[in-house]
């Protein structure tokens, strides 16, 4: 043992002022000679430093790392310093001035965290600067040699800002690239502790805030919002634990079975390679010729080519964890539970006519529907309901939980309300959240946990994979829409565009220098449940995943007739786009596996015979299933009446003024959109009273902007309305697409001058279709808005279209 002890007060003070070797053993020096506040920081610091280090004599946990004791890990030792200098990085962290701050150096804390006020960035009564704070005189001109001159190089200002604008761009998403998100919290029914200790369950009333955005998936990041596509459903909650990340759909099944074959399924319904066409759609060869070699993808491809693939809102759609997924408790017990968001304002879609319209008219329509939801405070809702089950159940179902081509029957399993999310404030800025959004699967918190589906499993690979090309490296948990309301705290250090700032020279653990700090955090942290596994290392799928057909076929057997006529349209539409025969037949040959009504009515569609059936993938006896109405998007009509439906009401000169301000200012109270629409913008001659504004012109917002029209009374303006053809069309796509008319005394010339007809093709009343008697209008518009909240008359629809 090394004895030697300092006699002097300022014995072994070199030592301390240097950065290598010092005494074997000794009492710390009480000088260091000079006295100024650095020196006397750092006599406290190292002399501290080393009794931290003394603290530790061994790593007290390393025991419980093996065996069975390493089931619940034991939390990290820590150690305090004697003074806070010890843990910091130097001596001189004390020194004070504007950009190194207060020099009072936080203790325990990570202020990347912080709300996002911290980097919300607002101009008002400053002038321009460079990006290093150099004020600019003059934002119009290049430095020239002489007004006629060329550039100089040396004009830093314009070359830094020309280098930031080349650079503005970051590569779109591989998949999902076309989006829109908002802000909100997600508010806890009830206590779920019983079944999961994740915090946002853990008390009844608890809010959690949350950020979601929507996407479609093929289509690039300018594309149209309304193709046929599925629709992301991403989540990100950002809980007292971390940040929770429910990546799903707006569909609940999934196409392909293994992770192995997405990049095969994107490929195939991008773009084709040769030519790149055609954006954001898959009815083209290389999609149904992957997908008929692929008899998986049934079910889903009866979601897809139903009305869920054209929702009328981002509003209006359901959201799917899809995979099955683990609660797990606090006494680590596990169920299985699947993620169910339910639009509070009903489910609906739009028509493919309509949304093929909208893509030329509004190709940002989902995303300004969502936007200007919110501006207005009629705030987005959607309920979350789970399907809890155990592991002796599943082992009972006819499928396997871990196919995400199944579902699970809400009649098998029904769905529990648990919360309410609420979308209530949009972006300040849609590439610094929207875009630079890193929704990732494999981000869960304690109490979520994942399963076996290998889907699944591939995902919690691929999401953090790619935001590295993406967002530019290893530090996107730092920009600020992904950081965590709570603290980051590890030994992950540098990498591109870092941000934290550590504080100490320890960057690694077991540790002694820093007090042992940041430690593990034990049976309070992340643990993965203990599922046993004793199988044989594989490549393969498990038998029950061979069912192809029995659940598509449960889906279209759920539908109502309109549904099912949308889907024969859909498959119709496609199939004749593409152009390769033997591709069609095979689909046939696959939807024959299906229904014999569907194949036979998509078969006809085409001009094709119904071929032999794609052979079995199984000998298993099939499963079949009852109807199971909630599969069908009419069994939510929500709670939601006219909230947020749009409403034209077309004006001309010679309208009757009060009775139309009367039904807009009416419609209005009732939380729907109504726009006064004419043939151009200016304003209207009343028929007594004052002129009227019109709002947008039939040009710029057509038909397919608005969930229904009301035609006014008064001969003058119907002439005038009658005489634009637009407006004809308009009111015949309103009927087209079953949306609600209502007209008014002479209006009901104008539905007769757009051949609009007055009954429904079976003869019966249309319940859409109001002719209100101008003496009665208040009657005629409670009608109207009946007709509204359920908002399409599909019995209007024929094959093909009479109007
Ligand atoms: Fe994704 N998916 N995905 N996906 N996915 C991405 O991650 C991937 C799958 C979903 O708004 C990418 O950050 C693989 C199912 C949504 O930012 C990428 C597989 C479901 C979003 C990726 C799947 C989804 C993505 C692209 C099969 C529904 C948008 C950019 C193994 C449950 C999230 C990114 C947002 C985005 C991979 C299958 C939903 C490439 C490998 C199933 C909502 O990582």
């Amino acid at each position: 043992m090394p004895t030697s002890k300092h006699t002097s007060p300022v014995d072994g003070a070199g030592s301390i002022l240097s950065t290598v070797s010092g005494p074997s053993d000794a009492n710390p020096p009480q000088s260091l000679g000079v006295s100024n506040p650095v020196a006397d920081r750092l006599l406290d610091k190292i002399p501290s430093e080393q009794q931290l280090a003394a603290d530790r004599p061994y790593n007290a946990t390393k025991a419980s790392e093996y065996g069975d004791a390493a089931r619940t890990p034991a939390e990290g030792e820590t150690f305090k310093p004697s003074t806070h200098a010890a843990t910091g990085s130097t001596a001189s962290e004390i020194i004070v001035n504007d950009k190194v701050g207060d020099g009072n150096p936080p203790e325990g804390e990570n202020p990347t965290t912080d709300p996002l006020d911290r980097v919300r960035v607002d101009p008002a009564k400053r002038h321009l600067t460079t990006n290093q704070g150099v004020p600019v005189a003059d934002n119009q001109h290049s430095l020239k040699a002489g007004l006629r001159g060329p550039t100089l190089l040396e004009d830093f200002i314009l070359r830094e800002k020309i280098m930031h604008f080349d650079h503005e761009r970051i590569p779109e998403r591989v998949v999902h690239a076309r989006g829109s998100a908002a802000h909100g919290y997600f508010e806890a029914y009830e206590d779920l502790s019983d079944v999961t200790r994740a915090v946002p369950f853990s008390k009844k009333g608890k809010r959690t805030p949350v950020f979601v955005r929507f996407s479609t998936v093929a289509g690039e990041r300018g594309s149209t919002d309304t193709a046929r596509d599925v629709r992301g459903f991403a989540v990100k909650f950002y809980t007292e634990e971390g940040n929770w990340d429910l990546v799903g759909n707006n569909i609940p099944v999934f196409f392909i079975q293994d992770a192995m074959k997405f990049p095969d399924l994107v490929h195939a319904a991008k773009p084709e390679p040769h030519h790149a066409m055609p954006q954001a759609a898959t009815a083209h060869d290389t999609f149904w010729d992957f997908a008929s070699l692929s008899p998986e993808i049934a079910h889903m491809l009866l979601w897809t080519m139903s009305d869920r693939a054209i929702p009328r809102s981002y509003r209006t759609m359901q959201g799917f964890g899809v995979h099955t997924f683990r609660l797990v408790n606090a006494q680590g017990e596990s169920r299985f539970v699947k993620f169910h968001w339910t639009p509070v304002a009903g489910t609906h879609s739009l028509v493919w006519d309509e949304a093929v319209r909208i893509s030329g008219a509004d190709p940002d329509f989902h995303r300004r529907d969502l936007w200007e939801a919110i501006e207005a405070g009629n705030f987005p809702e959607y309920e979350l309901g789970l399907q809890i089950f155990t592991e002796e159940q599943a082992a009972g179902f006819a499928f396997d939980i871990l196919d995400p081509t199944k579902i699970v029957p809400e009649e098998l399993v029904p769905l529990r309300p648990v919360g309410k999310m609420v979308l209530d404030r949009n972006p300040d800025n849609f590439f610094a959240e929207t875009e630079q959004v890193a929704f990732c699967t494999s981000h869960v918190v304690p109490g979520i946990d994942f399963t076996n589906d290998p889907l699944l499993q591939g995902r919690n690979f691929s999401y953090q994979d790619t935001q590295l090309t993406r967002l530019g490296g290893p530090n996107f948990h730092e920009i600020p829409i992904n950081s965590p309301i709570v603290q980051i705290q590890n030994n992950q250090r540098d990498g591109f565009h870092r941000q934290a700032i550590n504080r100490g020279r320890v960057n690694y653990e077991p540790n002694s220098l820093g007090g042992g700090c940041p430690f593990q955090a034990g049976k309070m942290g992340f643990t993965s449940f203990p599922e046993r596994i004793s199988e044989d290392k594989v490549r393969g799928k498990p038998e029950l995943f061979a069912d192809h057909y029995s659940q598509a076929r449960l889906f279209w057997q759920s539908q109502t007739p309109a549904e099912r006529n949308h889907i024969v349209n859909a498959f119709r539409f496609e199939l004749t786009r593409v152009q390769t025969p033997a591709v069609r037949i095979r689909t046939l040959a696959l939807l024959a596996n299906v229904d014999d009504v569907l194949v036979a009515r998509v078969a006809e569609g085409l001009g094709l015979e119904v071929p032999e059936p794609l052979p079995l993938a199984t000998d298993a006896p099939i499963p079949t299933y009852p109807p199971s109405p909630a599969l069908s998007l009419l069994s939510r009509p929500g709670q939601a009446g006219i909230k947020g439906r749009r409403v034209a009401v077309l004006i001309a000169s010679g309208v009757d003024d009060k009775a139309v301000k009367k039904q807009y200012a009416s419609l209005l109270k009732d939380g729907a959109v109504p726009r006064m629409v004419g043939n151009m913008l200016g304003k209207v001659k009343a028929a007594d009273g004052d002129p009227i504004d019109v709002e947008i012109s039939v040009e710029a917002g057509p038909s397919v902007m608005y969930d229904a029209v009301i035609v006014p009374d008064g001969a003058q303006a119907v002439e005038a309305l009658a005489k634009n053809a637009q407006v004809l069309e308009f009111l015949r796509e309103q009927y087209r697409h079953g949306k609600p008319i209502l007209a008014y005394g002479a209006g009901s010339n104008l539905l007769t001058k757009a051949m609009i007809p007055q009954k429904l093709p079976d003869g019966s009343a249309d319940p859409g279709l109001v002719l209100g008697d101008p003496a009665n209008a208040d009657l005629a518009l409670d009608a109207f808005k009946t007709a509204l909240a359920g908002h399409r008359v599909f019995a209007r629809e024929t094959d093909p279209p009479s109007v």
